[in-house]
Formats: C-alpha cells, structure tokens, sequence
C-alpha cells in the first residue's frame, strides 16, 4: 500500500516549549482537566470532503493542491486510495474519530442501485480500517446538494422524484453509518431553501422536509441505528436563504414538527458567524435548549463575507466555545469535527498536518483555559450579582407567575426610579482575558 505522507511520523505530543512544528505544544491526548481526559473532552474528528477530496478550487480557478491519492485509472481505484490517504493521516496524526458524505467516499453510479453499490464496497474496506487502526465514526452523512438534480432543494425540491433520490441516498448513508457504528447522522440542509420567494412555496416545502425527517426518524428505528441525529444550521450559502438558517431557526422548526426529542444540533462556528451572530451565540442558544449536540469547528474571515471554512487558531474563541460545551456537560455523542480547509496556497501534503495541529493545540488551550474559569467560578459573581435583584420577593414573584401588569405599576409607583448597576463588561473582560495564557 502506498505511504501518501512518507515525510510525517506519528504526531507526539511535546509540550509548549517544544520547536518542532510536527508536534503537538498543548494537546496531550492522556491529560486529564478535571476527571476526563483531553482525547475525551474533544473528541476531535478529521472530515473526509475537505480534506482528502477539496484540492482548493474556488469560483476563479481550479484546485491548487496535489493530491496523490486522487490520481488512478478510475474513480473506485481513487475512492480506495482516498480511504488509504485518509487513514493514515489520521492515524499519523493521532485523533479518534473520522466524518464523511456518502459521495466523498465513493462516487456516484449510473443509477441508485449502482450508487449503492459503489458506496457499500468502500464501507466495507473503511469497516477493516477502523477495525486496524481504532478509528471511529462520527458521524456521515449525505450530499444531498452537489448533484444538478438537487438545484432546486432535496426533501425541499419542487418534484418529488427529486425526493426519491435523496430518500435513497439518506437511506444508504444511514446504513453505511450504523454498519461503521457511527455516533451520529448529520442533515446539512445544503440547498433546503430558496434563490427567490416569487417562485417558492415556503410552507410547503417546510411541510417536505418535517415529513422527510420523519421518515428517516422511521428509518432509524426500523434499522435500530442508535446514534444521534444532528441538523446542522447554517443561514445561506449556497442559496440566498436557507431554511435551517441558525440555532433558533432550527429549534423552533423542530418543536413544529415534533422532531425535537429526536434531534440535536451540529454547530458551525463559520455558519453561526454568517448568521450574524458569535460562535458562542448559536452555541449558547442549543445548550440552553438542551439541543447541543456537536461542533464543526472551523472560523470564518471578519473581513470576508462567506464560508471559508478556515481552521481555527483564536484561542479566547476556543476558550469561549470550551465555556459553553463544558458548562452544557462536554460531548456525549458529538465531538469537534474539523470542518476546515487549507488555503489555496497550501499545497503541501504537510500543510494538512501543521493544519491541524494547530487547531486541535487552539482547542487544548481553549479546554484548559475555559475549565480554569469554570472551576475557579471566575464569573459566576459578576452575572450572580447582576441578578440578584430577582432574588427579592418582586423577582420571585414575577418569575413564579404570580404578578400582574397593575400590581407591577403599582410597585413602580410605591418605589420611584430603580437603581440599575454598572455593568462592568470591561472588567469581566479583563478578567477574561487574564486566563488566556
Ligand atoms: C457546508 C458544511 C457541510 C456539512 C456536512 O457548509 O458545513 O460540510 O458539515 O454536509
Ligand atoms: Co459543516
């Protein structure tokens, strides 16, 4: 079997001081913060599409990178190469878990039946990998948008035989998941929305996906795959508008059709940036929701107003994400999955590694650092403090239903003007920041 990364040994660990740029500074897989250890907290996983499938191409130009595993007679013989490339990257480089689409791992037939086919051959040789090397799953999916026929939607699509091919995919990839033990099944509605309202059905087309969910829900039970479903938000890009847009989107669609005990969300920092709001934000929200249920770690540009998908390296965001997660209770079946790619000009094999690296020694620091302030309850008496006026009988009260708008008048009146505290940002931010080390 061909070595695709001969110039890259086993990825050690080697701590903060350490020069060596194929090593890891922060991330010691065997560290235990507090009561678990760092390769437990993370759970990192390494995805399939950018990675081993993505040579760089953007709207101007093709691919840049050379990547040797692609190169064969065939398309099978290159799906072989990509699991082989895949593996040993990630066996190299030393994390758990792995992610893919069904058509990342095997390409497209002439019609379903052969698509299966193709797809259930790689998964078997993917199976006898895990099996070698201890490698897991977390979760797959389908590509349910790059095929012309998805142009207009998948379970969105405005002709049902459009449906009946993502019902087979869905169906397929749910298989190709529970057979490679899988801790979870993504939905990224990739083209669940719309280009315009003038010709869109919007309630419709809402009404296909809960429907559509459903069915794979049936389908789950009826294949008894035990992982968690995931819908993973993100507001446009490729169509103008998509449906499962953010965080809240997601919720309130899932409490309508009755899928929210079913599903948990997959949030994307760079999705949740284009949404508008802070990693932390969408985040936030799912926890408070009980709906978090995984991470594709990745950030965007502030500059740039699309999805570039970069690897993460800001340490206060690592540590703020870290925040949410640990105070949520950590990953159960989720985990941090390196939905990132290289820069279009980094076209070393190497580049993949020192990638990576990098961000899994951002996300280390961020753990380190958010259970730091978790445990040392560092903010906890500022936000105690500026509540405590609930704490009165008025507060109790009032959160307990038990006030009207006129006995509220009627305390405002007997009271005069409240006294509203300073709400110190700049200070809690300084103490923050003096945790980032
Ligand atoms: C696209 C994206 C996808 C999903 C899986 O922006 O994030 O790769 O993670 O389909
Ligand atoms: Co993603």
């Amino acid at each position: 079997m061909a070595e695709y990364f001969p110039r890259v040994k086993a990825i050690k660990y080697e701590g903060p001081d350490s020069k060596n740029p194929l090593a890891f500074k922060h991330y010691d897989p065997k560290r235990k913060v507090g009561g678990k250890t760092m390769a437990e907290h993370l759970r990192f996983a390494v995805c399939y599409w950018h990675s081993f499938r993505g040579a760089g191409a953007d709207p101007f130009g093709v691919g840049t990178r050379t990547m040797p595993w692609l190169d064969a007679a065939d398309e099978m013989t290159a799906a072989e190469q990509t699991l082989d490339a895949c593996f040993e990257f990630i066996s190299k480089l030393g994390v758990g878990f792995w992610c893919f689409h069904d058509r990342d791992i095997a390409p497209e037939g002439a019609d379903v039946d052969d698509s299966a086919r193709n797809l259930e051959h790689i998964v078997k040789l993917a199976k006898k990998k895990q099996r070698d090397t201890g490698i897991k799953l977390l979760w797959g999916t389908a590509n349910l948008f790059s095929h012309p026929r998805y142009r207009s939607g998948a379970a969105t699509a405005c002709n049902p035989h459009v449906v009946a091919h993502a019902a087979s995919q869905v169906k397929r990839a749910l298989d190709a998941t529970k057979y490679l033990g899988g801790s979870g099944y993504v939905f990224w509605g990739g083209r669940e929305g719309y280009e315009s309202l003038l010709h869109t059905d919007m309630a419709r087309e809402l009404d296909h996906l809960g429907r559509f969910l459903h069915m794979a829900l049936d389908y789950k039970k009826k294949i008894r795959f035990g992982g968690q479903f995931f819908i993973e938000p993100k507001p446009k890009e490729p169509t103008k508008h998509q449906y499962d847009s953010d965080a809240a989107a997601c919720h309130a669609f899932l409490q309508k059709y009755d899928l929210v005990k079913d599903f948990k969300l997959n949030i994307e920092a760079n999705h949740a940036t284009l949404a508008g709001h802070e990693f932390m934000h969408d985040l936030m929200y799912a926890a408070d929701n009980k709906i978090l249920g995984s991470v594709d770690a990745n950030r965007g540009d502030t500059l740039l107003g699309w999805d570039t998908d970069q690897f993460p390296t800001n340490i206060y965001e690592t540590a703020l994400a870290m925040m949410v997660i640990l105070k949520a209770g950590g990953f159960t079946k989720g985990g941090l999955n390196f939905d990132a790619k290289l820069r279009r000009q980094s076209v070393d094999v190497e580049d993949l590694f020192y990638a990576h690296i990098g961000a899994m020694d951002a996300f280390a620091r961020g753990l380190v650092i958010a259970h730091q302030i978790i445990k040392d309850k560092a903010l906890d008496k500022f936000v105690n403090d500026r509540y405590k006026t609930w704490n009165s009988d008025l507060g109790r009260k009032f959160e307990k239903g038990k006030l009207t708008l006129d006995q509220l008048e009627a305390y405002a009146r007997k009271h005069g003007e409240p006294a509203v505290p300073s709400g110190r940002q700049e200070l809690i931010e300084n103490v923050f920041n003096d945790y980032i080390k």
